[in-house]
């Protein structure tokens, strides 16, 4: 399939003219088409093949040693004025950042051949879905895209002719020179440009920089939601079925709870999760006035470490075929990939910086942000609706941070502008997959303060906004927290399949049947309003999960007025008003 649409024939052209590749190659997407892209990335040494006995048509990467998150400090919003860009992101003037951009990246593909990647993000046919062009020089980003968004002439049968309605994207691998590496993002012309990165959240354009920093400015324009959450669906003994989004920041287990396999207690009750997606969410209304969630991706690009039989047998059997690893180990002998919690070392390691390891080496064999890419209807528990063009119904969303103390084990929030509040509020550990600090306290409202394409006081202002619209029929909201710790810093929470335990109990919430008290914080359960059968938890354990502790508290509100204080005045008054009655709760 050509592409007859001109405005995508003028602005390949142009930018062609630019960057100067020795060819251009236009993507169709097909089975053929991956298989010899993949012997392209053999033969130039960027995938080492695996085991195709162990795992067929799949392939081992590393990237350069200095490219291996996300960038957040090189991540730019450039609108006209700065305001609109708001306190929480860098910001450059477009015409300056253009400038920029120009003169490093003219001439940038010389001796390379430029790719035209044209893709859909969301299922095929659904009037949810919107087109991205990536043009990029970079062979692995082609393969990524081609797991984890619908690309070629999918894509293209998805945009009009006469559509100017779609995302311009250029990306180069340049010299991967970290001091000028550039995630740069146009809201106002709906442009991505990424140079001197070839890792995921940076260079596969279709994920961050779409999905999340571009669609979050088109969702407020046109009154939808694009947020970083997974989506799965529940169903109960009787049958019933909810699906429920949860946001948590990156690297905090949201591909886990997506794949979540309920305790054998439930299973025998006749409980099922299924996985919608476990990344992005788009949310619209619906006709009913709902919620409706669609997953725009079409793969899962997840953290590696950590991943195994116990903690998430699902992503084990999606990762077994058509799988790229990136920045994962090697087991020399067996040529399979491995990590940390996989298991026992093999005998003969290549760590991700291509280095022979052993346990005894002072250093992880496996980079802690190491990824697989791969398809995500090789889920087993994939939904039957995941590429319904209608989306999912949402029944409740759920907010989660990485953090030790302060947030109980759950509690709902009392209505959708406290629920607004709750997700403003959301703080977390950082995590390796950004570079910078790992394991400090930040301030990430809706697991979104990298991903948000405008002013944050802007963006919470469209959370209120958007319940107005729907009133009664928002989902119900709450608040998750796997992760507190006793004081010999051991996890509290079994986690995993326990976490259905939490569950059930919002569920049964939003059906009003479960129990709760009414605290503070909004209402938590008591020990019994949870299902706890069949649980390794001790009483005290139970308690200390469930407690609010006022000089938690006490630090937890300094620090929301800070950060409000860092939005400063389009941070919306709801949201000083929720804080200030909240402070009036705990009596502080
Ligand atoms: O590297 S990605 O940005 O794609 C994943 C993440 O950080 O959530
Ligand atoms: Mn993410």
């Amino acid at each position: 399939m050509t592409c007859s649409n001109p405005f995508v024939v003028k602005w390949v052209e142009e930018t062609a003219a630019r960057l100067k590749p020795t060819n251009v190659v236009w993507v169709n997407g097909s089975d053929e088409e991956y298989r010899s892209i993949c012997d392209q990335l053999v033969s130039d040494g960027t995938f080492t093949p695996l085991n195709p006995k162990k795992f067929p048509n799949s392939y081992w990467a590393v990237s350069d040693p200095s490219d291996v998150a996300r960038v957040e400090d090189r991540t730019f919003i450039c609108t006209r004025s700065q305001d609109d860009a708001g306190p929480t992101n860098n910001w450059a003037d477009p015409r300056e950042m253009f400038k920029t951009l120009n003169s490093l990246m003219e001439g940038c593909m010389q001796g390379r051949t430029m790719y035209v990647v044209p893709y859909l993000m969301g299922p095929d046919g659904s009037p949810f879905s919107r087109v991205g062009f990536e043009l990029t020089d970079s062979l692995y980003v082609v393969a990524n895209m081609r797991i984890m968004a619908r690309i070629g002439d999918t894509a293209l049968r998805n945009l009009k002719d006469d559509s100017n309605d779609f995302v311009r994207g250029v990306h180069s691998i340049g010299d991967l020179d970290p001091e000028h590496r550039y995630i740069c993002h146009f809201p106002e012309q709906n442009i991505i440009a990424s140079f001197n990165s070839n890792y995921g959240g940076n260079a596969l354009q279709g994920k961050k920089c779409f999905a999340l920093r571009i669609a979050s400015t088109l969702a407020r324009r046109q009154g939808w939601l694009a947020e970083h959450m997974l989506i799965l669906g529940i169903t109960n003994p009787k049958g019933e079925k909810h699906y429920v989004c949860a946001a948590f920041p990156s690297a905090c287990g949201k591909t886990n709870l997506a794949m979540l396999i309920p305790p054998q207690s439930y299973l025998e009750q006749g409980w099922k999760v299924e996985t919608v997606g476990d990344d992005i969410a788009w949310l619209n209304f619906g006709s009913d006035g709902r919620l409706y969630a669609i997953n725009p991706e079409a793969g899962f690009f997840g953290v590696a470490p950590g991943t195994s039989y116990k903690t998430n047998p699902n992503a084990m059997d999606t990762i077994k075929s058509n799988t790229i690893f990136t920045n994962t180990a090697l087991d020399l002998d067996e040529m399979v990939p491995w990590w940390e919690g996989l298991g026992e070392p093999p005998k003969r390691v290549r760590d991700w910086m291509k280095h022979d390891w052993t346990p005894a080496s002072k250093t992880k064999a496996a980079h802690p942000n190491s990824r697989f890419t791969a398809p995500a209807r090789q889920c087993p528990s994939i939904d039957a609706n995941w590429e319904s063009p209608g989306g999912v119904p949402i029944s409740a969303i759920i907010f989660g941070g990485r953090r030790a103390h302060t947030t109980p084990l759950v509690y709902q929030a009392r209505d959708w502008q406290h629920g607004t509040f709750v997700g403003v509020t959301m703080a977390s550990e950082t995590t390796a997959a950004a570079t910078g600090k790992v394991g400090e306290l930040r301030r990430d409202p809706m697991a979104m303060l990298p991903f948000i394409g405008y002013h944050a006081g802007d963006y919470f202002q469209h959370w209120l906004d958007m319940g107005k619209r729907a009133g009664a029929k928002m989902p119900g909201v709450f608040h998750v927290n796997w992760f507190r710790t006793d004081d010999a810093g051991k996890f509290l929470w079994p986690g995993f399949g326990d976490n259905m335990r939490v569950l059930e109990w919002v569920l049964g919430r939003v059906a009003g049947k479960a129990g709760a008290a009414e605290t503070p914080l909004g209402f938590q359960p008591r020990a019994e309003d949870l299902n706890l059968q069949g649980a390794t938890l001790s009483a005290a354990a139970v308690e200390e999960l469930l407690a609010v502790k006022k000089a938690d508290w006490e630090e937890e509100l300094e620090s929301q007025e800070k950060f409000f204080n860092k939005i400063g005045a389009k941070l919306p008054k709801e949201i000083w008003t929720e804080h200030r009655a909240l402070r009036q709760r705990l009596g502080l």
